[in-house]
């Protein structure tokens, strides 16, 4: 089934120049990008993008980080798109979760500096792709 799915390439993935390297990946799996931006996060989005983890101890260092850089938000494309692109990045935290040959499991160390983001259930990728990319947004 073909699904869309909303990805950033998170302020660590770019500072740390894994932009080409990420973006490579979601090619040679097969997925194809049908939207692609550099943008600073403003808070309000950021906060509503995780509104799910507000009042956890994490959430302020969560925030801080995701609007504290420019990051790469995209929409991807393709069949069974939400699980394809979670596979690529492994599990959260990239030490204890994400396999070897995964993003996280290949390029992090720290749990809440993880690379990505992809979102986790078809409920999920409408409400963010709504978020981020209003233009797409049902279509
Ligand atoms: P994401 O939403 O960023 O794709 O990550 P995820 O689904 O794998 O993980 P999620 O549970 O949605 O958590 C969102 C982000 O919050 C940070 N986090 N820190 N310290 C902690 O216990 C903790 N738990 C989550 C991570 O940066 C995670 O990506
Ligand atoms: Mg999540």
């Amino acid at each position: 089934m073909t699904e869309r799915t909303l990805v950033l390439i998170k302020p660590d993935g770019v500072a740390r120049r894994h932009v080409g390297e990420i973006l490579s990946r979601i090619e040679r799996k097969g997925l194809d990008i049908v939207a692609l931006e550099l943008r600073v996060a403003p808070v309000e989005v950021a906060g509503a993008h995780y509104a799910e983890h507000e009042g956890k101890p994490f959430y302020d260092s969560l925030i801080e980080f995701i609007t504290g850089g420019p990051l790469v938000a995209a929409v991807l494309e393709g069949p069974r798109a939400i699980a394809a692109f979670r596979q690529l990045a492994g599990g959260t935290d990239p030490v204890e979760k994400a396999v070897p040959g995964s993003i996280r499991g290949d390029l992090g160390l720290d749990p809440g500096e993880n690379l990505v983001h992809g979102s986790d259930s078809v409920e999920s990728a409408e409400r963010e792709i709504a978020l981020w990319f209003p233009a797409l947004a049902g279509k």
